[in-house]
């Protein structure tokens, strides 16, 4: 092995024995170690994830908030536990403000729908930016066109980053949300949070922050960035599919009507009257996913115990490796240079489909993901279709991208 491609962290990092936790990535795939740099899509679980999971349905399966038997007891104590994991997480200012979900796509939907219900009117305006996954863009579109209302989007730069002068300009007394994501999941774009809430805020308007591709890479404090809503999806930061948390600030969320109607979101219920459960149960509606939420749990412990410092700076320096031994295949596009980028390296090659690349670079056994990114907006402001994109997690190595690179030089010889 070189010395270039030593499995060098930073910070004292261990990823090989980061990497033992993930049961998964012990894996051949057409009979070569599996690489895995799908991680914008999804991450892989540590076994303390599985594990926490399988404890759960083996000794401590029952519904929460309503049987006073042992079970339900501990059920909800766990369930609420891992709802005080999460404040601290966000470093959120009260358990209160954290709102469990199905994922990003559900935080956002519920914040227009029922923010955007009782807020937005005819004429006004939501501005959203040039980069946002299809997640930030519909759901803003639906309540726009219910309400007849208008969706305007920030642009970027041909680095992919915001224009953070025109963003300030097309905030105006019309504007009624401004949503925005922390990092873009086809470009790698680490937005400036701060900076836009505090424009946003100078006109009274506030802000929700997609945080999907964030809170896996960076530590994030809600109350430091300022932000109004936060959300982010379990998944994504080691933890199960179908759950994922919104963090909402009580003031707000006490004025907004429930999203969904149902058990455990009522204090009492007749056919005249419904009167609505307190924070943050308003918008709990129905049996939750109660396993996914214990494993969320594990999977906000098992990061913090690694140290999401220590992650963020491990990634960063596979990105720059990356970036720098990209940039070197001749053809190859990197789209997305911002100055501020984490974990994502979208690319194209001249001459060979994305999709082709992904096809090839899974028979040596890379996985990454090819396509739009469900950020067509991106797709058409670079002037392409589609990229492959590569994006890392805390247990890649450089040895790992090496192996990229050598499966992109097997791609361009086969189209050669
Ligand atoms: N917002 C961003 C910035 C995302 O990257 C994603 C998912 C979502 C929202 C939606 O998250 P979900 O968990 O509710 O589905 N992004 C991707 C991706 O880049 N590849 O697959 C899913």
């Amino acid at each position: 092995m070189s010395v270039a491609a030593k499995s060098v962290s930073g910070a004292g990092f261990d990823v090989e024995r980061a990497r033992a936790d993930f049961p998964i990535l012990q894996q051949k795939v057409h009979g070569k170690p599996l690489v895995y740099l799908d991680n914008a899509a999804t991450a892989q679980k540590p076994r303390a994830v599985i594990e926490a999971i399988s404890r759960y349905y083996e000794g401590t399966n029952s519904n929460v908030h309503r049987g006073v038997h042992y079970l339900s007891e501990q059920a909800t104590n766990e369930y609420e536990e891992v709802r005080r994991t999460a404040q601290k997480f966000l470093n959120a200012a009260d358990p209160r403000e954290i709102i469990f979900v199905r994922g990003t796509t559900e935080g956002i939907n519920l914040v227009a729908q029922s923010f955007g219900r009782s807020n937005v009117q005819a004429g006004d305006e939501i501005l959203i930016t040039g980069m946002e996954h299809h997640s930030n863009i519909v759901p803003w579109q639906i309540v726009s066109d219910e309400r007849a209302a208008t969706l305007r989007a920030a642009p970027i730069n041909d680095a992919g980053e915001l224009d953070l002068e025109a963003f300030s300009k097309m905030i105006g007394p019309k504007t009624k949300l401004v949503a925005v994501t922390h990092v873009s999941n086809a470009l790698g774009t680490v937005n400036p949070v701060r900076r836009m809430v505090e424009i946003a805020h100078s006109f009274q308007v506030p802000v929700l922050v997609d945080g999907a591709q964030a809170a896996p890479h960076m530590k994030v404090d809600v109350q430091a960035l300022g932000c109004d809503f936060y959300t982010f999806s379990g998944h994504k930061v080691y933890g199960p599919t179908g759950i994922g948390v919104l963090y909402g600030r009580a003031a707000l969320l006490e004025k907004m009507p429930p999203y969904q109607g149902g058990g455990d979101m009522i204090l009492s219920v007749t056919f005249e009257k419904t009167v609505y459960n307190r924070l943050p149960y308003k918008f709990e509606a129905g049996t939750p996913h109660i396993a996914g939420v214990i494993g969320l749990g594990a999977a906000l412990d098992y990061v913090n115990r690694l140290g999401l410092e220590q992650i963020g700076a491990h990634e960063s320096e596979l990105l720059r490796y990356a970036t720098d031994t990209l940039s070197a295949i001749p053809g190859l596009r990197i789209i997305g240079t911002a100055r501020d980028k984490a974990s994502v390296l979208s690319f194209t090659i001249e001459d060979i489909h994305p999709h082709d690349i992904g096809t090839i670079l899974d028979q040596q056994g890379v996985a990454i993901r090819t396509g739009h990114h469900c950020s067509q907006p991106v797709m058409q402001h670079f002037g392409v279709e589609a990229t492959a994109r590569a994006s890392f997690g805390l247990y890649n190595t450089k040895e790992e991208v090496d192996t990229l690179v050598r499966a992109i030089e097997r791609a361009r010889e086969v189209f050669e």
